[in-house]
């Protein structure tokens, strides 16, 4: 018995002083299966019967007092881990957070309606899994256009009727089969087309295509309009010009270039030293395709157009290869911070 209250006294002393260590390390070797204080309590079977009464209350208590200590070593881990409070400086600011930017693309489109919106034009959306109607028929497209051709164009397989949009234009049949007249939209979106990807070419791109159809609108309104919008884009010195061109939903059709901003035109490698280069495609709509939609083409007359989002950001920005549209290449992506 004796022997037995001198081991408390060292166990309890040596407890109090365990302060610096890890609660699971004080566990392991206290209360553990295999822990002192289960060692000690078997002690009790040494003790004499009329004194055990009195050791169990002894031991009893020295289990209380190692069962203490560990729960507030691990109160104090849980804590904060940090004990100096001159550790944490609260007056330094805060991590900062990525904020991330606009696509080159999304900038460009923006400003492209922007611009058109001051013009009246209102912003018209529509899907992009189309049927033939809406992106050939309607628009004039002749059963054997090469267009049309599973080569050029993604057809979806359950149902040869369907497609992916190769332009906009669908939106626009679609404005123009409402019957609310007069119309003055663009219609920005993605769209597909079955090329062989380069630095030149890719599976889909963006556009921007208008309409403006009321009475008496004439190839006038439609080169007055297109040469505010280049000015705005481009800036106040820009020239423009027209050429002669064909599309089937546009008669006459005419394609439209800007000065070479590079050289100004004075002839470079972009402008292919033309001083020139296209920007986008134009005419006044094809009576057909009024008839097709329901708008009287002997009252009404309209024009159309159809811009590359792509091409005009990759001039506008001095961007060499289309594929950097589409990488999400954080070095690309991050030089586009500001508005345009
Ligand atoms: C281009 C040329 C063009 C149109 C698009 C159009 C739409 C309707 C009726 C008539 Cl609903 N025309 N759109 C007209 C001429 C050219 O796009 O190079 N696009 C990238």
């Amino acid at each position: 018995m004796e022997k037995l209250l001198q081991q408390i006294d060292l166990y309890k002393q040596e407890i109090a002083a365990f302060n610096e260590g890890d609660a699971e390390v004080f566990r392991i070797k206290w209360l553990g299966s295999k822990g002192l204080v289960k060692t000690i309590m078997g002690e009790m079977r040494n003790v004499a019967p009329e004194q055990k009464k009195e050791a169990g209350q002894l031991l009893n208590d020295f289990k209380v007092f190692a069962e203490e200590k560990y729960l507030a070593l691990k109160a104090s881990a849980t804590d904060t881990g940090i004990t100096a409070t001159a550790e944490i400086d609260l007056s330094l600011p805060a991590d900062p957070l990525p904020l991330g930017s606009r696509h080159p693309i999304s900038l460009v489109r923006n400003k492209i309606e922007r611009i058109f919106q001051r013009l009246g034009f209102a912003v018209a959306e529509g899907p992009e899994l189309e049927d033939d109607w809406h992106n050939f028929t309607a628009l004039n497209l002749p059963e054997n256009h090469p267009a049309r051709d599973m080569q050029d164009t993604f057809y979806i397989s359950q149902n040869p009727d369907w497609l992916l949009r190769t332009h906009t234009s669908s939106v626009q049949v679609r404005e123009m089969e409402k019957g609310k007249l007069p119309i003055r939209i663009i219609c920005p979106g993605r769209v597909y087309r079955n090329e062989t990807i380069s630095a030149r070419a890719h599976c889909f791109f963006h556009q921007v295509e208008g309409l403006y159809i009321a009475e008496n609108v004439s190839f006038a309104d439609l080169k007055q309009t297109l040469y505010f919008f280049v000015q705005e884009m481009f800036g106040k010195d820009v020239k423009v010009r027209f050429r002669p061109s064909y599309f089937p939903f546009t008669e006459p059709s005419a394609e439209m270039d800007i000065s070479c901003l590079i050289c100004g035109g004075e002839g470079c490698s972009v402008c292919k030293k033309t001083g020139w280069v296209e920007i986008l495609g134009c005419g006044m709509v094809h009576p057909n395709v009024l008839d097709n939609c329901g708008i009287d083409s002997n009252k009404y007359t309209g024009f159309a157009f159809g811009m590359g989002v792509e091409r005009i950001t990759m001039l506008k920005y001095q961007i060499k290869d289309l594929r950097l549209f589409s990488e999400n290449d954080l070095r690309f992506l991050n030089q586009f911070t500001g508005a345009v």
